[in-house]
């Protein structure tokens, strides 16, 4: 069983999250997903929409994942290769070489982001129709 992992903070669930998840999971047959906490989020500079629980609770409904864990700091990607057995390592590619280290432990895949959407965007967006 081909054992696939990638990370992110999937908040607002959009497109180019579920085209990423899909193409990672055409890839094996097992997908995982570490989800960053809102307290590595805090770290990241990021303030998610919805909770750790919700966008756990989220992606725990997507068909293409098999499995969520918690992304707690920048430091446990090896750890998480070694103790979930994983084959590859898959990321969209505004993280390209970004995290190449792990070539020594797994397989490592940059996928083209999708465009014209993100969660900052679905934000801006949002608060532009508020505002009219
Ligand atoms: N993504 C994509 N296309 C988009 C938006 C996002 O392919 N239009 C991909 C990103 O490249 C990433 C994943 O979806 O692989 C999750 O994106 P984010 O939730 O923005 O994750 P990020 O904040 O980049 O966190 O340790 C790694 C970090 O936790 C990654």
């Amino acid at each position: 069983m081909k054992k696939v992992l990638t990370y992110g903070t999937f908040d607002l669930l959009h497109v180019g999250h579920i085209n990423l998840l899909k193409r990672a999971k055409a890839l094996g047959d097992y997908l995982i997903v570490a989800v960053s906490t809102d307290e590595f989020n805090a770290i990241k500079d990021k303030k998610a929409y919805y909770s750790y629980e919700d966008r756990k609770y989220i992606l725990e409904a997507v068909k293409y994942v098999d499995e969520v864990i918690p992304e707690k700091d920048w430091g446990q990607k090896v750890k998480d290769v070694q103790k979930h057995d994983v084959d590859l390592f898959v990321m969209g590619h505004d993280w390209e070489g970004e995290f190449d280290f792990l070539k020594d432990y797994c397989e490592v895949v940059y996928l083209p982001r999708t465009e014209g959407i993100s969660t900052t965007k679905i934000k801006e967006d949002l608060n532009t129709i508020d505002s009219k």
